[in-house]
Protein backbone atom coordinates (compact mmCIF):
# COMPACT_ATOMS: atom_id res chain seq x y z
CA UNK A 1 0.00 0.00 0.00
CA UNK A 2 1.42 3.68 -0.90
CA UNK A 3 1.60 6.21 2.33
CA UNK A 4 -1.17 8.07 0.49
CA UNK A 5 -3.85 4.77 0.28
CA UNK A 6 -2.67 4.05 4.09
CA UNK A 7 -3.24 7.47 5.23
CA UNK A 8 -6.88 7.56 3.60
CA UNK A 9 -8.07 3.80 4.73
CA UNK A 10 -6.42 4.60 8.34
CA UNK A 11 -8.80 7.94 8.24
CA UNK A 12 -11.87 6.21 6.83
CA UNK A 13 -11.49 3.80 9.73
CA UNK A 14 -10.68 6.70 12.22
CA UNK A 15 -13.78 7.96 11.48
CA UNK A 16 -16.25 5.07 11.19
CA UNK A 17 -14.97 4.18 14.50
CA UNK A 18 -15.25 7.69 16.30
CA UNK A 19 -19.38 7.63 14.64
CA UNK A 20 -19.76 4.60 16.35
CA UNK A 21 -18.88 5.85 19.83
CA UNK A 22 -21.31 8.56 19.36
CA UNK A 23 -23.94 6.01 17.79
CA UNK A 24 -24.01 4.40 20.88
CA UNK A 25 -24.91 7.53 23.28
CA UNK A 26 -26.91 8.87 20.72
CA UNK A 27 -30.39 8.32 22.53
CA UNK A 28 -29.06 8.52 26.27
CA UNK A 29 -30.24 11.19 28.81
CA UNK A 30 -27.86 13.78 30.28
CA UNK A 31 -28.67 11.98 33.80
CA UNK A 32 -27.26 8.83 31.80
CA UNK A 33 -23.83 9.65 31.55
CA UNK A 34 -23.03 10.17 34.60
CA UNK A 35 -24.00 7.00 36.96
CA UNK A 36 -21.35 4.39 37.67
CA UNK A 37 -23.85 1.40 39.10
CA UNK A 38 -21.06 -0.81 40.05
CA UNK A 39 -17.32 -0.69 40.92
CA UNK A 40 -16.50 -2.60 38.02
CA UNK A 41 -18.72 -0.53 34.87
CA UNK A 42 -18.18 3.13 34.33
CA UNK A 43 -20.19 5.55 33.63
CA UNK A 44 -20.67 6.44 29.82
CA UNK A 45 -19.34 10.22 30.34
CA UNK A 46 -15.99 8.45 31.17
CA UNK A 47 -15.82 5.67 28.69
CA UNK A 48 -16.56 9.15 25.96
CA UNK A 49 -13.18 10.64 27.70
CA UNK A 50 -10.89 8.00 28.32
CA UNK A 51 -11.25 6.65 24.41
CA UNK A 52 -9.72 10.01 23.13
CA UNK A 53 -7.44 10.57 25.82
CA UNK A 54 -5.84 7.01 24.94
CA UNK A 55 -5.30 8.82 21.12
CA UNK A 56 -3.61 11.87 23.04
CA UNK A 57 -1.32 9.68 25.03
CA UNK A 58 -0.64 7.42 21.50
CA UNK A 59 0.49 11.08 19.72
CA UNK A 60 2.57 11.67 23.12
CA UNK A 61 4.76 8.72 22.21
CA UNK A 62 5.03 9.25 18.74
CA UNK A 63 5.74 13.09 19.04
CA UNK A 64 7.89 13.52 22.11
CA UNK A 65 6.82 17.36 23.53
CA UNK A 66 3.50 16.50 22.81
CA UNK A 67 1.04 18.87 23.99
CA UNK A 68 -1.97 17.50 25.88
CA UNK A 69 -5.42 19.31 25.28
CA UNK A 70 -6.68 17.62 28.63
CA UNK A 71 -3.98 18.76 31.06
CA UNK A 72 -6.20 18.48 34.34
CA UNK A 73 -8.45 16.28 33.25
CA UNK A 74 -5.89 13.73 32.97
CA UNK A 75 -6.45 11.64 36.60
CA UNK A 76 -9.81 11.36 35.16
CA UNK A 77 -9.33 10.11 31.81
CA UNK A 78 -6.29 7.99 32.73
CA UNK A 79 -7.79 4.39 33.05
CA UNK A 80 -4.52 2.66 34.63
CA UNK A 81 -1.25 4.09 33.37
CA UNK A 82 1.34 4.62 35.99
CA UNK A 83 3.10 6.56 33.45
CA UNK A 84 1.03 9.30 32.24
CA UNK A 85 0.57 10.84 36.16
CA UNK A 86 -1.79 9.04 38.37
CA UNK A 87 -5.23 7.75 37.77
CA UNK A 88 -8.33 8.04 39.62
CA UNK A 89 -9.80 5.10 41.43
CA UNK A 90 -12.11 3.22 38.66
CA UNK A 91 -14.74 2.84 41.27
CA UNK A 92 -14.85 6.98 41.82
CA UNK A 93 -15.85 7.57 38.13
CA UNK A 94 -19.11 8.20 39.02
CA UNK A 95 -19.08 10.74 41.83
CA UNK A 96 -17.55 13.33 40.15
CA UNK A 97 -19.58 16.28 38.04
CA UNK A 98 -16.35 17.69 36.40
CA UNK A 99 -15.18 17.73 33.89
CA UNK A 100 -18.41 18.09 32.37
CA UNK A 101 -20.15 16.42 29.94
CA UNK A 102 -20.11 19.34 27.31
CA UNK A 103 -16.38 19.52 28.20
CA UNK A 104 -15.99 16.21 27.38
CA UNK A 105 -17.58 16.25 23.82
CA UNK A 106 -15.82 19.40 23.41
CA UNK A 107 -12.98 17.11 23.90
CA UNK A 108 -13.87 14.12 21.40
CA UNK A 109 -14.44 17.17 18.66
CA UNK A 110 -10.75 18.61 19.70
CA UNK A 111 -9.61 15.15 19.44
CA UNK A 112 -11.07 14.73 16.03
CA UNK A 113 -9.40 17.24 14.91
CA UNK A 114 -5.88 16.28 16.34
CA UNK A 115 -6.05 13.14 15.04
CA UNK A 116 -7.02 13.65 11.74
CA UNK A 117 -4.20 16.14 11.44
CA UNK A 118 -1.27 13.83 12.93
CA UNK A 119 -2.50 11.53 10.23
CA UNK A 120 -2.42 13.87 7.41
CA UNK A 121 1.20 15.32 8.36
CA UNK A 122 2.66 11.43 7.08
CA UNK A 123 3.13 8.48 9.01
CA UNK A 124 5.83 5.67 8.90
CA UNK A 125 4.39 2.27 8.79
CA UNK A 126 4.84 1.77 12.34
CA UNK A 127 3.32 4.95 13.44
CA UNK A 128 0.43 4.52 11.63
CA UNK A 129 0.20 1.16 13.69
CA UNK A 130 0.00 2.87 16.70
CA UNK A 131 -2.80 4.86 15.77
CA UNK A 132 -4.98 2.00 14.40
CA UNK A 133 -4.39 0.67 18.09
CA UNK A 134 -6.21 3.46 19.36
CA UNK A 135 -9.26 2.14 16.99
CA UNK A 136 -9.08 -0.97 18.59
CA UNK A 137 -8.74 0.24 21.77
CA UNK A 138 -11.70 2.18 21.30
CA UNK A 139 -14.03 -0.84 19.72
CA UNK A 140 -12.99 -2.26 23.44
CA UNK A 141 -14.69 0.32 25.08
CA UNK A 142 -17.71 0.32 22.65
CA UNK A 143 -18.40 -3.19 23.61
CA UNK A 144 -17.44 -2.63 27.76
CA UNK A 145 -19.81 0.77 27.17
CA UNK A 146 -22.36 -1.92 26.21
CA UNK A 147 -21.68 -4.15 28.61
CA UNK A 148 -22.31 -1.42 31.21
CA UNK A 149 -25.34 -0.04 29.12
CA UNK A 150 -26.44 -3.08 29.89
CA UNK A 151 -25.86 -3.12 34.02
CA UNK A 152 -27.30 1.25 33.96
CA UNK A 153 -30.21 0.67 31.58
CA UNK A 154 -31.15 -2.80 30.48
CA UNK A 155 -34.08 -2.70 28.29
CA UNK A 156 -34.65 0.87 28.73
CA UNK A 157 -31.17 1.43 26.36
CA UNK A 158 -33.06 2.79 23.02
CA UNK A 159 -30.02 1.29 20.17
CA UNK A 160 -29.91 3.13 17.19
CA UNK A 161 -30.56 -0.04 15.09
CA UNK A 162 -32.37 -3.51 15.62
CA UNK A 163 -31.48 -6.02 13.12
CA UNK A 164 -33.45 -9.46 12.54
CA UNK A 165 -32.58 -12.99 13.95
CA UNK A 166 -31.38 -15.94 11.52
CA UNK A 167 -33.49 -19.12 11.31
CA UNK A 168 -31.52 -21.18 13.75
CA UNK A 169 -30.73 -24.44 11.34
CA UNK A 170 -32.36 -27.67 13.13
CA UNK A 171 -30.04 -30.35 15.32
CA UNK A 172 -27.55 -28.76 17.45
CA UNK A 173 -25.43 -30.75 20.22
CA UNK A 174 -22.46 -33.09 20.30
CA UNK A 175 -18.71 -32.71 19.96
CA UNK A 176 -15.87 -32.67 17.33
CA UNK A 177 -12.97 -34.79 17.32
CA UNK A 178 -9.69 -33.04 16.77
CA UNK A 179 -6.39 -34.57 16.25
CA UNK A 180 -3.42 -33.27 18.07
CA UNK A 181 0.51 -32.69 16.97
CA UNK A 182 2.07 -29.46 16.91
CA UNK A 183 0.21 -26.54 15.97
CA UNK A 184 1.04 -22.78 15.69
CA UNK A 185 -0.68 -20.92 17.83
CA UNK A 186 -0.70 -16.82 17.07
CA UNK A 187 -1.99 -14.36 15.00
CA UNK A 188 -0.33 -14.85 11.47
CA UNK A 189 -1.85 -12.31 9.32
CA UNK A 190 -1.30 -9.25 7.13
CA UNK A 191 -3.03 -6.91 9.35
CA UNK A 192 -3.37 -5.74 12.82
CA UNK A 193 -3.23 -7.51 15.92
CA UNK A 194 -2.43 -6.85 19.24
CA UNK A 195 0.90 -7.76 21.21
CA UNK A 196 -0.42 -10.72 23.01
CA UNK A 197 -1.32 -12.33 19.95
CA UNK A 198 2.26 -12.76 18.87
CA UNK A 199 4.22 -14.22 18.24
CA UNK A 200 3.65 -17.01 16.54
CA UNK A 201 4.76 -20.36 18.20
CA UNK A 202 4.27 -23.94 18.01
CA UNK A 203 2.36 -26.11 20.69
CA UNK A 204 2.25 -29.67 21.23
CA UNK A 205 -1.35 -30.65 21.42
CA UNK A 206 -2.91 -34.54 22.35
CA UNK A 207 -6.04 -35.30 20.24
CA UNK A 208 -9.36 -33.70 22.01
CA UNK A 209 -12.75 -33.56 21.41
CA UNK A 210 -14.55 -30.12 21.89
CA UNK A 211 -18.28 -28.99 21.36
CA UNK A 212 -19.63 -28.28 18.29
CA UNK A 213 -21.70 -25.25 20.02
CA UNK A 214 -21.63 -23.38 23.18
CA UNK A 215 -23.29 -24.70 25.85
CA UNK A 216 -27.10 -23.89 25.68
CA UNK A 217 -29.08 -22.06 28.61
CA UNK A 218 -31.08 -25.41 28.39
CA UNK A 219 -27.85 -27.26 29.22
CA UNK A 220 -26.72 -25.00 32.27
CA UNK A 221 -30.57 -25.40 33.37
CA UNK A 222 -30.20 -28.76 34.13
CA UNK A 223 -27.07 -28.29 35.93
CA UNK A 224 -28.98 -26.02 37.99
CA UNK A 225 -31.72 -28.35 38.80
CA UNK A 226 -29.16 -31.33 39.36
CA UNK A 227 -27.96 -28.79 42.64
CA UNK A 228 -24.43 -27.44 40.68
CA UNK A 229 -24.78 -24.62 42.76
CA UNK A 230 -25.74 -26.73 46.24
CA UNK A 231 -22.39 -28.97 46.07
CA UNK A 232 -19.22 -28.06 46.37
CA UNK A 233 -17.98 -31.34 44.75
CA UNK A 234 -18.25 -29.49 41.04
CA UNK A 235 -16.18 -26.36 42.15
CA UNK A 236 -12.56 -25.15 42.57
CA UNK A 237 -12.02 -23.92 46.00
CA UNK A 238 -11.89 -20.29 45.51
CA UNK A 239 -14.82 -20.89 43.31
CA UNK A 240 -17.13 -22.51 45.54
CA UNK A 241 -16.02 -19.48 48.00
CA UNK A 242 -17.34 -16.76 46.05
CA UNK A 243 -20.42 -18.85 45.59
CA UNK A 244 -21.01 -18.33 48.96
CA UNK A 245 -20.25 -15.11 49.56
CA UNK A 246 -22.16 -13.77 46.85
CA UNK A 247 -25.36 -16.06 47.02
CA UNK A 248 -24.61 -17.20 43.41
CA UNK A 249 -27.53 -19.66 42.07
CA UNK A 250 -27.71 -18.68 38.39
CA UNK A 251 -25.60 -16.65 35.95
CA UNK A 252 -26.04 -12.92 36.97
CA UNK A 253 -28.97 -11.39 35.39
CA UNK A 254 -31.26 -14.14 35.97
CA UNK A 255 -34.31 -13.53 38.25
CA UNK A 256 -36.95 -16.38 38.80
CA UNK A 257 -40.80 -15.94 38.73
CA UNK A 258 -42.85 -18.63 39.74
CA UNK A 259 -41.11 -21.73 37.55
CA UNK A 260 -39.58 -19.31 35.36
CA UNK A 261 -36.26 -17.78 34.55
CA UNK A 262 -36.06 -14.34 32.70
CA UNK A 263 -33.24 -12.18 31.55
CA UNK A 264 -33.35 -8.25 31.63
CA UNK A 265 -31.13 -7.20 28.78
CA UNK A 266 -30.82 -5.01 25.98
CA UNK A 267 -33.14 -6.44 23.99
CA UNK A 268 -35.76 -6.25 26.88
CA UNK A 269 -37.17 -8.66 29.54
CA UNK A 270 -37.11 -12.18 28.25
CA UNK A 271 -37.86 -15.58 29.41
CA UNK A 272 -34.83 -17.88 29.29
CA UNK A 273 -34.05 -19.26 26.16
CA UNK A 274 -33.13 -22.79 26.61
CA UNK A 275 -31.27 -22.78 22.84
CA UNK A 276 -29.39 -19.63 23.18
CA UNK A 277 -25.67 -20.59 24.33
CA UNK A 278 -25.67 -19.34 28.09
CA UNK A 279 -24.21 -16.64 28.70
CA UNK A 280 -22.93 -14.12 32.34
CA UNK A 281 -21.54 -17.44 33.59
CA UNK A 282 -17.71 -16.27 35.32
CA UNK A 283 -15.16 -18.96 34.78
CA UNK A 284 -15.94 -20.40 38.18
CA UNK A 285 -18.97 -21.31 37.10
CA UNK A 286 -18.04 -22.45 33.52
CA UNK A 287 -15.39 -24.73 35.24
CA UNK A 288 -17.99 -26.24 37.64
CA UNK A 289 -20.70 -27.09 34.68
CA UNK A 290 -17.53 -28.76 32.71
CA UNK A 291 -16.78 -30.97 36.02
CA UNK A 292 -20.16 -31.63 36.47
CA UNK A 293 -20.81 -32.57 33.25
CA UNK A 294 -17.41 -34.91 33.05
CA UNK A 295 -15.88 -32.58 30.52
CA UNK A 296 -13.23 -29.84 30.76
CA UNK A 297 -12.87 -26.28 29.70
CA UNK A 298 -10.75 -26.23 26.33
CA UNK A 299 -7.03 -24.74 26.77
CA UNK A 300 -6.51 -21.14 24.12
CA UNK A 301 -4.84 -22.98 21.78
CA UNK A 302 -7.27 -26.31 21.46
CA UNK A 303 -10.17 -23.49 21.45
CA UNK A 304 -7.58 -22.40 18.41
CA UNK A 305 -7.29 -24.68 16.22
CA UNK A 306 -11.04 -26.20 16.32
CA UNK A 307 -11.42 -22.54 15.23
CA UNK A 308 -8.79 -22.04 12.74
CA UNK A 309 -7.11 -25.15 11.28
CA UNK A 310 -8.36 -26.60 8.18
CA UNK A 311 -6.68 -30.42 8.74
CA UNK A 312 -7.80 -31.60 5.15
CA UNK A 313 -5.57 -28.60 3.54
CA UNK A 314 -3.17 -28.23 6.48
CA UNK A 315 -3.93 -24.18 6.56
CA UNK A 316 -4.92 -21.80 8.92
CA UNK A 317 -7.16 -18.95 8.24
CA UNK A 318 -8.08 -15.63 10.38
CA UNK A 319 -11.76 -16.56 11.38
CA UNK A 320 -13.46 -20.24 11.54
CA UNK A 321 -15.44 -19.45 7.88
CA UNK A 322 -12.08 -18.70 6.04
CA UNK A 323 -9.95 -15.47 5.60
CA UNK A 324 -13.13 -13.42 4.69
CA UNK A 325 -14.49 -10.65 7.08
CA UNK A 326 -17.19 -11.06 9.29
CA UNK A 327 -20.89 -10.81 8.26
CA UNK A 328 -24.14 -11.05 9.29
CA UNK A 329 -24.57 -14.09 7.94
CA UNK A 330 -21.40 -15.46 9.53
CA UNK A 331 -21.80 -14.77 13.15
CA UNK A 332 -24.00 -12.33 15.53
CA UNK A 333 -21.58 -9.28 16.12
CA UNK A 334 -22.38 -5.62 16.94
CA UNK A 335 -23.23 -4.93 13.43
CA UNK A 336 -26.28 -7.37 13.50
CA UNK A 337 -27.72 -5.34 15.60
CA UNK A 338 -29.19 -8.25 18.13
CA UNK A 339 -28.57 -7.13 21.60
CA UNK A 340 -28.57 -10.91 22.35
CA UNK A 341 -27.35 -14.13 21.64
CA UNK A 342 -28.85 -16.30 18.78
CA UNK A 343 -29.87 -19.62 19.24
CA UNK A 344 -27.12 -22.78 18.53
CA UNK A 345 -27.46 -23.17 14.90
CA UNK A 346 -28.63 -20.09 13.81
CA UNK A 347 -24.37 -19.77 11.69
CA UNK A 348 -24.05 -22.71 9.52
CA UNK A 349 -22.01 -20.49 7.08
CA UNK A 350 -20.02 -19.59 10.04
CA UNK A 351 -18.75 -22.98 11.07
CA UNK A 352 -15.14 -23.76 11.01
CA UNK A 353 -13.82 -26.94 9.37
CA UNK A 354 -13.47 -28.74 12.22
CA UNK A 355 -16.96 -28.44 12.55
CA UNK A 356 -17.47 -25.92 15.30
CA UNK A 357 -20.29 -23.25 15.64
CA UNK A 358 -20.55 -20.33 16.70
CA UNK A 359 -17.04 -19.82 17.51
CA UNK A 360 -17.04 -16.12 16.63
CA UNK A 361 -19.69 -13.74 18.07
CA UNK A 362 -22.29 -14.39 20.80
CA UNK A 363 -20.29 -14.96 23.45
CA UNK A 364 -16.91 -14.76 24.48
CA UNK A 365 -15.88 -18.47 25.29
CA UNK A 366 -13.88 -19.00 28.63
CA UNK A 367 -10.85 -21.26 28.34
CA UNK A 368 -8.39 -22.62 31.04
CA UNK A 369 -5.59 -20.98 29.70
CA UNK A 370 -3.68 -18.10 32.35
CA UNK A 371 -3.46 -14.85 30.49
CA UNK A 372 0.58 -14.71 30.62
CA UNK A 373 2.46 -13.35 27.18
CA UNK A 374 3.54 -15.97 25.00
CA UNK A 375 6.80 -17.16 24.31
CA UNK A 376 9.10 -14.49 22.94
CA UNK A 377 6.56 -11.48 24.14
CA UNK A 378 7.36 -7.94 23.41
CA UNK A 379 4.79 -5.17 24.68
CA UNK A 380 3.67 -3.30 21.88
CA UNK A 381 2.12 -0.56 24.24
CA UNK A 382 3.57 -0.03 27.94
CA UNK A 383 1.28 -1.25 30.67
CA UNK A 384 -1.57 -1.89 27.94
CA UNK A 385 -1.91 -5.94 28.44
CA UNK A 386 1.40 -7.05 29.47
CA UNK A 387 0.85 -5.49 33.17
CA UNK A 388 -2.00 -7.85 33.20
CA UNK A 389 -0.41 -11.01 33.12
CA UNK A 390 -1.58 -12.88 36.70
CA UNK A 391 -4.82 -13.87 37.91
CA UNK A 392 -7.33 -13.38 34.29
CA UNK A 393 -8.12 -16.44 32.49
CA UNK A 394 -8.01 -16.17 28.37
CA UNK A 395 -11.64 -16.19 26.58
CA UNK A 396 -11.53 -16.54 23.51
CA UNK A 397 -14.25 -15.51 20.30
CA UNK A 398 -16.23 -12.04 20.86
CA UNK A 399 -19.63 -11.15 21.26
CA UNK A 400 -22.77 -9.55 19.91
CA UNK A 401 -21.39 -6.08 20.81
CA UNK A 402 -17.61 -6.65 19.45
CA UNK A 403 -17.37 -4.73 16.45
CA UNK A 404 -16.55 -6.69 13.79
CA UNK A 405 -13.60 -4.16 12.57
CA UNK A 406 -12.08 -5.79 16.12
CA UNK A 407 -11.91 -9.01 16.20
CA UNK A 408 -9.99 -12.16 14.40
CA UNK A 409 -9.43 -15.65 15.49
CA UNK A 410 -6.49 -15.45 17.61
CA UNK A 411 -7.78 -12.24 19.54
CA UNK A 412 -7.15 -13.04 23.63
CA UNK A 413 -9.40 -11.21 25.49
CA UNK A 414 -8.90 -11.63 29.50
CA UNK A 415 -11.18 -11.62 32.59
CA UNK A 416 -10.38 -12.14 36.65
CA UNK A 417 -11.93 -15.46 37.27
CA UNK A 418 -15.10 -14.16 39.08
CA UNK A 419 -16.18 -11.54 36.64
CA UNK A 420 -19.76 -11.97 34.71
CA UNK A 421 -20.79 -9.01 33.75
CA UNK A 422 -19.35 -9.31 30.51
CA UNK A 423 -20.87 -11.21 27.62
CA UNK A 424 -19.15 -14.49 28.42
CA UNK A 425 -20.22 -18.43 28.39
CA UNK A 426 -18.20 -21.53 26.91
CA UNK A 427 -17.50 -24.54 25.30
CA UNK A 428 -16.65 -27.71 26.80
CA UNK A 429 -13.56 -30.04 25.91
CA UNK A 430 -12.46 -33.46 27.00
CA UNK A 431 -9.57 -36.07 26.53
CA UNK A 432 -9.96 -37.54 23.16
CA UNK A 433 -11.09 -41.87 23.93
C1 LIG B 1 -9.22 -6.74 27.14
C2 LIG B 1 -11.40 -6.03 27.84
C3 LIG B 1 -9.83 -6.84 29.45
O1 LIG B 1 -11.18 -4.08 29.90
O2 LIG B 1 -9.21 -3.29 30.31
C4 LIG B 1 -9.45 -1.28 27.42
C5 LIG B 1 -9.59 -3.80 27.21
N1 LIG B 1 -7.57 -2.32 27.41
N2 LIG B 1 -8.47 -0.37 27.53
C6 LIG B 1 -9.97 -3.96 29.64
C7 LIG B 1 -8.88 -2.49 27.34
C8 LIG B 1 -7.32 -1.00 27.52
C9 LIG B 1 -9.41 -4.69 28.42
N3 LIG B 1 -9.97 -6.05 28.22
FE1 LIG C 1 -8.85 1.74 27.85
Amino acid sequence: MTAVARESALIDQFDATRERTLELVRTLERDDFVVQTAPYMSPPKWHLGHVSWIYEAIMSKISPGYEFYSGDLAGYLNSYYQQFGSPMDKGRRGVVSRPTLEQIFDYFEETNRRVRGFIEGGLSPDNSRMITMGTHHECQHQELLIYDLQHLLASEYRPARRGTEPKPAGETGGTVRVKGGLYTLGYGGGGFCYDVELPEHRVYLEDYTIGAYPVTNGEYLLFMEDGGYGSYRHWLSDGWDRVKENGWNSPMYWEKEGDEWYTNGLAGRRKINPKEPVCHVSFYEADAYCRWAGKRLPTEAEWEKAALWNEEEQTKSVFPWGDGAPSEDRANLYESGLWKCTEAGSYPEGASPSGCHQMVGDAWEWTSSEFVGYPGFRSGFDEYNDKWFTGQKVLRGGSYATPSMAIRGTYRNFFRLDERWMFCGFRCAGDAP
